[in-house]
């Protein structure tokens, strides 16, 4: 740290610069992430210095993530719903197996994930020294219910779904997973961190939430497709005994007891995902959620023109194309401007169709795409 303090427009300067660096989201396909909505940007800026942490002291903004929570409840099928708001899909993941691990006071215990799941489950078995057993998929890239059955035995305390799998945007059977679950007597957590602000609002209607019974517990990110700001993520349980587990004695604080992960947690997220939900409704969220649909189905259809298939028929707005040579149709896209990821298993070209991306942009990435796949091929 530098010893006598440096003026602010010196710094703004610095900032500045260094913001310079970093990539703009009009041209970027592999991100789940966007622009905040401008009144979730707003409401955080004015809860910049609240802490959720003590809630005793910001009880207002206490009854903001109440009110957050219910809100993403209801539209997840139980109003009833418990949970808290958390930095992210990784908290989520890390707290509601935590809380299951609690519930089951097994030696040795394991879940089983699809082999979709997201890297966060290997950090929750690394954390919380609990066994991750990866289950088979379908053609589809869905979990395969019959190799999940395979893999439970007496020491499984918990199984997980994925609704909107990170690389393929797909959906889990969560229903024969629930019916699973209840069959077993083992807890189902849904992890939605993608899907949770994308499936309730899409025409085709799924079922992956509390509607179905076994479904114990639920992870969506407002800072994904919720447009609110980094980092709110949500976390739900079917009702409120599985995080009173997670309880510790908090006595020095305005409250007497704690059950997050994080101890100072940010009011500013509740805010911004409190405006942001409030100021779209879920008619704003449908229009969103439907121009991105359509817009990765157009985009489909200019792949097709150069003779490249989705390997499926995208079911969120991520789309995977199977191209030759991905990873150098990446980097060529790379040099022309255009981020893009690629799946693990197979080797494919993914693309999220996030709100930030315009058709004119789309169109002219397809223009690009047509032309790398084009010299790629004849290479
Ligand atoms: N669960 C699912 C299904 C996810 O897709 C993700 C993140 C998580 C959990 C973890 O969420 P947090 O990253 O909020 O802890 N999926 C993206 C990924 O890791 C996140 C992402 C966002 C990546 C923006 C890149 C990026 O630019 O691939």
């Amino acid at each position: 740290m530098n010893m006598h303090g440096m003026d602010e427009k010196t710094i703004r300067s610095i900032l500045n610069d260094l913001k310079s660096k970093d990539t703009p989201y009009e041209r970027v396909l592999s991100s789940m992430c966007t622009y905040p909505h401008p009144v979730a940007v707003a409401a955080h800026q004015q809860f910049i210095e609240t802490n959720l942490g003590d809630p005793g002291l910001f009880a207002g903004t206490a009854e903001i993530e109440h009110e957050v929570m219910r809100m993403m409840g209801t539209l997840f099928g139980n109003p009833d719903a418990h949970g808290y708001i958390t930095t992210g899909g990784t908290e989520s993941n890390i707290q509601a197996i935590h809380a299951i691990k609690t519930a089951r006071k097994i030696r040795e215990p394991n879940i089983i994930v699809p082999a979709s799941a997201h890297f966060s489950f290997d950090k929750v078995a690394d954390i919380l020294g609990i066994e991750v057993q990866k289950a088979d998929l379908d053609p589809e890239f869905r979990a395969d219910i019959s190799s999940v059955e395979d893999l439970i035995d007496e020491n499984t305390i918990g199984i997980v779904g994925i609704a909107g799998t990170t690389e393929f945007g797909q959906i889990d059977p969560i229903r024969e997973l629930s019916d699973l679950a209840l069959s077993k007597n083992i807890f189902l957590h849904v992890d939605a961190a993608f899907g949770g602000f994308v499936i309730p609002f899409l025409r085709e209607k799924y079922e992956f939430d509390f509607t179905l019974p076994g479904v114990t517990s639920i992870a969506a990110d407002p800072h994904k497709m919720g447009f609110a700001t980094i980092p709110t993520g949500g976390l739900l349980f079917q009702d409120s005994s599985y995080l009173n587990r997670l309880s510790v004695d908090t006595p020095y604080l305005t409250v007497n007891s704690q059950q997050t992960l994080s101890g100072t947690r940010s009011g500013a997220s509740a805010a911004s995902a409190y405006a942001v939900f409030t100021y779209l409704g879920r008619e704003g969220y449908e229009r969103i959620v439907q121009r991105c649909m359509e817009l990765t189905h157009e985009l489909v259809a200019r792949a097709r023109e150069s003779g490249i298939e989705p390997l499926i028929d995208p079911v969120t707005n991520v789309l995977v194309l199977d191209v030759p040579d991905a990873d150098s149709v990446r980097s060529k896209l790379k040099k022309r401007g255009w981020d893009v990821s690629i799946t693990r298993d197979p080797r494919a070209l993914r693309l999220v169709i996030m709100p930030h991306l315009s058709r004119e942009n789309l169109n002219l990435f397809a223009d690009d795409f047509a032309d790398v796949v084009k010299w790629t091929s004849a290479t």
